[in-house]
């Protein structure tokens, strides 16, 4: 055998580190996951109603109802919800944040900022946690995974305020256009109204989640592929129960008659709540760490060294 060549372990010599899944699986399953996610869009597109949509029977208060059911209740402050879901021995630590609709002032300059501010915090509190000399060995993790950004169903096209906050948006997180209260269009007026929308993110270079990048393989590009096709999803939200066909289910009645949330044919709610919760929540984790969160540090880092070695230019 040839020098510096590691000795070849014979087959009955078994030594049992392929538990290490096991291992890793028990670790995590006893720590839990943590999952934040911000609702951002104009005034009244439904942000509140869909949240209780998505997350409705962990909502639910102690008297058994809907623990945001008041008829009005305009948002009004930046309001992070925490909630702890248990499947099948999986903890899930769920911080749903709450914003104000944006976009009914007079003058609307700059009404994103508190936004973008509260995602940024979230990284500078997590970098501050991870410098400490004694830090924790797990670190409370607040930073947003992803920004479901509502669009206005207006069937035409996005309004300027939407494409700054886009791109506002896009720079420090996940993003995730959907088309809210879609029950207001038809589905070929959904149809064409999603086709122009990717237009125009196009136009304007808006990068959205998912990302490709060099170490996304084949299979990772299919499947974003598909995303980018359904992207924005268009959904439609609602905390209360309708009966159709004897059955007591959650939707809406309209003019036109009765939705059904949960059903595909009537809406892409299902296929929202799959892509978040199924298929891209531990994706939407780690892009947000490995993505935007290493864009923020290393920015903050050079910027603290810089100051360190010219202390008289101030931070
Ligand atoms: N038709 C229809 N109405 C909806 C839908 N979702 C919510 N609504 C209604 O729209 C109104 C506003 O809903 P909210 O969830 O409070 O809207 P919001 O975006 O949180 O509003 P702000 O907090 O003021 O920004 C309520 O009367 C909801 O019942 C939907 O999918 N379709
Ligand atoms: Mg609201």
């Amino acid at each position: 055998m040839a020098q510096g060549q590691p000795e070849e372990i014979r087959a009955n010599s078994y030594v049992g580190f392929e538990t290490i899944t096991r291992q890793i699986e028990h670790k995590l399953l006893k720590r839990g996951f943590q999952f934040n996610v911000i609702v951002v869009g104009q005034t009244g597109l439904g942000k509140s109603t869909l949240i209780n949509t998505l997350f409705a029977s962990h909502l639910i208060d102690s008297k058994g109802r809907f623990a945001s059911d008041e008829e009005v209740r305009q948002t009004t402050e930046i309001h992070p919800v925490s909630h702890v879901i248990v499947e099948n021995g999986v903890r899930l630590r769920l911080n749903i944040v709450d914003t104000p609709g944006y976009g009914d002032q007079v003058n609307n300059d700059n009404c994103w900022d508190p936004i973008i501010k509260y995602i940024k915090d979230q990284h500078s509190a997590y970098l501050r946690k991870e410098l400490t000399a004694m830090r924790d060995r797990h670190i409370q993790d607040t930073r947003i995974h992803c920004a479901l950004f509502f669009i206005n169903p207006s069937g035409h096209s996005l309004r300027a305020i939407d494409i700054v906050v886009l791109k506002k948006l896009s720079e420090v997180v996940n993003v995730v256009p959907i088309i809210a209260k879609s029950d207001s269009l038809t589905m070929e007026e959904r149809f064409a109204f999603k086709q122009k929308i990717r237009a125009e993110l196009i136009h304007h270079n808006i990068r959205l989640y998912p990302f490709d990048t060099e170490e996304t393989d084949d299979e990772e590009i299919q499947v974003n592929a598909q995303i980018r096709a359904m992207i924005p999803f268009a959904v439609v939200g609602s905390e209360r129960t309708v009966v159709i066909d004897g059955k007591s289910v959650r939707g809406r009645k309209n003019r036109w008659g009765v939705i059904n949330v949960e059903d595909e044919k009537h809406c892409e709610f299902v296929y929202l709540r799959n892509f978040l919760t199924r298929t891209h929540l531990q994706d939407l984790i780690e892009t947000t760490a490995q993505i935007h969160y290493e864009a923020f540090r290393s920015k903050q880092l050079l910027a603290l060294k810089e100051s360190q070695a010219n202390p008289r230019a101030g931070p």
